[in-house]
């Protein structure tokens, strides 16, 4: 066993209450991960809080337990281990709300996938980040095979979901031999994945006004440097009006990327307070996501990573992004 996993052991072995913290950029692979913790920890006889800053979002609220995600941190715990985010930069929440000082002085361990991390969480004891796997989802089922932690169905749903969330369902490059092998063994142990996509279809359904919003989105998609980039910018109105209902981004990005000669797929949102986000995909072969993000101070994936930015006027950020793409495009073995 590797000093790392000894260390993570020894830290879930010393606490009775451990706090599982989110980022603030929920998502499959964070909630799952989050979810199968609670059940492993808890079949270790621990108390498990669950964390994160943000809402979990309405396409996720088909996993069993994601209303036990709480934004507050307890009054008394005794360790946190932070899923898929090893970056300071998005635990923004907890610095704000003043409960960052608060974690920093218990034991942390840190479980991630990512490559490219900047601004590493300091305080962290130890940090287990193996950016060959597909998701946080597949190195916690590793890892709990490694320390002899039981995976009960209920903790497999989870760690299923994480790995089809970030394999985009065993589709992208993401997804290797072990992914399969995780997978196959999580069904041989009872976790039912067409019950899971059924759920998840049935919650992901769209209201009517959304599926007319889409409407009104193709038709204002731009498509430009020769139409290998997908441009796509929501304002706040419209983020007001139709984000409660629906995250936009998903709502398109899908179609912006099956479009013939689309490379990259961006959709920028654009807040009243000056602030610009941006969702960043990538067909196969473009991987330059992550790159991408880096440079507009975010972060992420290959084929999928986003970015925010404060304080610049969003005709420069949306140029940035458009021509850092193009320069990433160009410098690519398979582009011209
Ligand atoms: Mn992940």
């Amino acid at each position: 066993m590797s000093n790392k996993i000894e260390l993570l052991k020894s830290i879930v072995a010393k606490a009775q209450h451990i706090v599982v913290v989110q980022a603030d950029n929920p998502d499959g692979d964070s909630l799952g991960s989050a979810l199968a913790l609670e059940h492993i920890l808890g079949d270790l006889g621990k108390t498990v809080t669950l964390y994160c800053g943000v809402d979990m979002p309405g396409y996720l609220q088909y996993l069993t337990g994601w209303d036990r995600v709480q934004n507050q941190l307890p009054n008394t715990f005794d360790a946190s281990i932070i899923v898929d985010a090893s970056t300071l930069s998005l635990l923004e929440k907890l610095q704000s709300s003043g409960e960052l000082g608060w974690l920093a002085t218990k034991p942390c361990a840190i479980l991630d996938h990512h490559e490219k991390v900047e601004n590493i969480v300091p305080f962290a004891q130890v940090i287990i980040n193996e950016h060959t796997r597909s998701s946080t989802g597949e190195l916690i089922y590793w890892l709990a095979k490694e320390l002899d932690w039981t995976v009960s169905v209920a903790a497999g749903e989870g760690l299923m979901t994480a790995i089809l969330g970030d394999t985009q369902g065993l589709s992208n490059q993401l997804a290797s031999a072990d992914t399969y092998t995780v997978m196959a063994e999580l069904v041989a142990s009872g976790v039912d994945r067409p019950a899971l996509e059924e759920r998840r279809r049935e919650l992901s359904k769209m209201p009517a006004t959304i599926y007319n919003y889409k409407g009104l989105l193709l038709q204002r998609t731009e498509f430009v440097v020769e139409g290998h980039i997908a441009v796509i910018t929501i304002p706040q109105t419209e983020i007001n009006s139709f984000s409660p209902l629906y995250n936009p981004a998903p709502l398109i990005q899908g179609d912006m990327l099956q479009t013939i000669g689309v490379q990259v797929a961006i959709v920028l949102k654009h807040y009243a307070d000056g602030k610009v986000t941006g969702a960043i995909r990538c067909n196969p072969g473009y991987g330059v996501g992550a790159e991408l993000a880096e440079h507009l101070g975010g972060g992420g994936h290959a084929f999928a990573s986003g970015f925010k930015v404060t304080g610049k006027a969003y005709p420069d950020v949306k140029a940035d992004c458009l021509q850092y793409c193009q320069q990433l495009l160009s410098a690519l073995p398979t582009s011209n």
